[in-house]
């Protein structure tokens, strides 16, 4: 009987400490992200993961891998889809070729101004399609704000969409996005992100479009100096988590994840202001020419025809977007 219990009192002594250790030991989720430390969608990415270490009291632990360290974006998505990669932050443009109710929205001249796009955002159409990911393998965790795109190129100064007739001009991958530079005469070019400087300079491609703080922290400035604001469209960024490694956590981790994926927002919106700013005097300082358009009437006109062209889905979704007051 006494050595039953000298042995039950050493296995105790061998167990505990691996059952304490176990239990301390934290789920590493991996998220990543395209753009470089101190971009304002990483610092929202940083500012997403320290709350869900806070609120975890350091059970879960998201390690943010910035720099296209994972992949470019398409092959990041997939493998989130298969549960390789936890966690990306992404634009919604590749998401949509899963998820086609996303291209809602990425319409050209959509919102009315930022406010207009965030009340989508954070309302109920955002929340509904945030939840349309999880038949797709996608959990959607929440936004972040990308600005708006206009086209810049290496060519000349283009005023009216005239000027980008013949021009080639690199897209994201994405139908909607081929389909809004053919609406403009120009010739479109899908390509990873990590390939737009290279293209450009080589004269793969005449163009691109893109916000000012990926238009200057690529370095695009450099080797295509003709910047037109013509601000065709606001496309959201969002953060998507994979469906099959989530899963694995219990319902109050998902949601603790969720909501520090939402309350990271405003704090990235206010990176972003501050980086836009930052980014339009550098290139002014640069030498690169920046065409305003106040007045994008012609520019709208071009694209009308895409908002017929869409599925009855995304027409309904649109006119429940700009009915947001
Ligand atoms: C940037 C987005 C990034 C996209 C990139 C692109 O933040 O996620 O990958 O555009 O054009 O604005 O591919």
């Amino acid at each position: 009987m006494k050595k039953f219990r000298i042995i039950a009192l050493a296995l105790l002594l061998i167990l505990l400490p691996s059952t304490l250790f176990a239990q301390a030991k934290p789920i590493v989720l991996r998220l990543a992200e395209t753009h470089p430390k101190g971009y304002p969608t990483e610092l929202g990415d940083e500012e997403f993961a320290r709350l869900v270490k806070e609120r975890s009291n350091g059970r879960i632990i998201i390690e943010v891998y910035p720099g296209s360290q994972l992949g470019e974006e398409k092959a990041v998505i997939e493998q989130v889809q298969f549960g390789a990669i936890d966690i990306t932050r992404v634009s919604i443009s590749p998401v949509a070729a899963f998820v086609p109710k996303l291209n809602a929205f990425q319409m050209p001249y959509l919102y009315r101004d930022s406010d207009h796009m965030w009340k989508v955002l954070k309302g109920d159409i955002g929340m509904e399609l945030l939840a349309s990911l999880e038949p797709f393998g996608f959990i959607g965790l929440g936004w972040f704000e990308a600005g708006a795109r206009s086209f810049y190129n290496s060519k000349k100064p283009v005023y009216t969409p005239a000027d980008l007739k013949g021009m080639k001009i690199r897209v994201q991958e994405s139908e909607l996005m081929l389909g809004l530079v053919r609406s403009f005469g120009a010739i479109p070019t899908p390509m990873p992100y990590g390939e737009v400087y290279s293209g450009l300079q080589t004269g793969v491609v005449d163009g691109a479009e893109n916000n000012p703080p990926s238009y200057y922290s690529a370095s695009h400035y450099e080797v295509a100096k003709y910047y037109t604001l013509d601000e065709h469209t606001m496309v959201p960024e969002i953060i998507i988590g994979s469906k099959i490694s989530l899963g694995r956590l219990s319902k109050a981790d998902q949601d603790l994840i969720k909501k520090a994926a939402m309350d990271a927002i405003d704090y990235q919106r206010a990176e972003w202001d501050a980086y836009v700013k930052v980014s339009m005097d550098k290139v002014k300082a640069a030498g690169c020419t920046i065409i305003p358009i106040p007045d994008k009437t012609e520019w709208m006109k071009a694209v009308e025809p895409m908002y017929k062209q869409q599925t009855k889905e995304i027409q309904d979704l649109v006119a429940r977007i700009r009915a947001v007051k």
